[in-house]
């Protein structure tokens, strides 16, 4: 029996991490720690300067989690240093309520939890959905048990996680599965300036949702198409390409 961590980054009370604690228990032993409030584009954050707290709920369901003051990587990190003995095989974060895709990666704490697993040298899954709150979790999370075991059967290289998209399943069932690379977003943000009661002015980052470049083969693209994203995510960010050149500066010190 493998051992599953699930958590997420929009909070323990979100339907996606819900569904997905209920269809992993197809696949091995599921431990649920979860924020306790929502950290949606929180990035990969560590809490180092106040305790962090974990507490023991129930869930709608009548299973057992924990959830916890701390970031969605606290939540990994905690497991993973010894809250869950022994620790677990796979972590698995999400269902998030809206896609991650492109650039998204960088500000999501859905990813930012997988990420916090690799760095651990554990594989992880991140699970995203272009829906709202009352998306067919359901459904995505059974395609998710299934990827699952397909991770717990062949493995995954050190320091890969996969990155999960799934298109609205509302509409139907995706028209395939596709392994793609990370696509570019465009976003959209707008600043807002206002005034406060106090007549002090404040700022809002808005604007329209963000969209994305579509070109073939790229995440952005899959779910355009309707099909299920799996991006393969590497933590070393280095562009090996440019070294060269780099060096070519022939920088020094003095
Ligand atoms: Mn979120």
């Amino acid at each position: 029996m493998i051992r599953v961590l699930v958590t997420n980054d929009d909070g323990i009370s979100s339907l996606g991490l819900r569904a997905l604690a209920v269809a992993l228990r197809e696949v091995g032993e599921v431990t649920t720690l979860a924020p306790d409030h929502n950290w949606s584009a929180s990035g990969h954050n560590k809490t180092m300067h106040k305790p962090l707290r974990i507490d023991p709920v129930t869930l709608p369901d009548g299973s057992p989690a924990h959830v916890s003051s701390g970031s969605p990587s606290d939540c990994v990190a905690l497991a993973l240093l010894g809250f869950m003995s022994p620790p677990p095989d796979l972590v698995i974060s999400g269902i998030n309520i809206g896609a991650n895709l492109g650039s998204d990666v960088h500000y999501s704490g859905t990813v930012a939890a997988a990420r916090e697993a690799v760095i651990y040298g554990l594989p992880a899954i991140s699970v995203s959905m272009e829906s709202d709150e009352q998306g067919d979790f359901l459904a995505a999370a059974q395609f998710v048990a299934r990827l699952a075991k397909k991770v717990m059967e062949n493995g995954l290289p050190r320091g890969i996680l996969l990155n999960v998209n799934l298109p609205d399943l509302r509409d139907g069932p995706p028209s395939g599965v596709e392994i793609t690379r990370l696509g570019k977003r465009v976003y959209q943000d707008v600043l807002v300036e206002r005034q406060d009661p106090r007549g002090r002015n404040y700022y809002w980052i808005g604007g329209e949702r963000p969209v994305g470049v579509s070109e073939e083969g790229a995440d952005v693209w899959a779910l355009e198409k309707r099909r299920i994203s799996i991006t393969p995510l590497h933590l070393d960010l280095t562009f090996g390409q440019i070294i060269p050149r780099l060096q070519g500066w022939s920088l020094s010190y003095f």
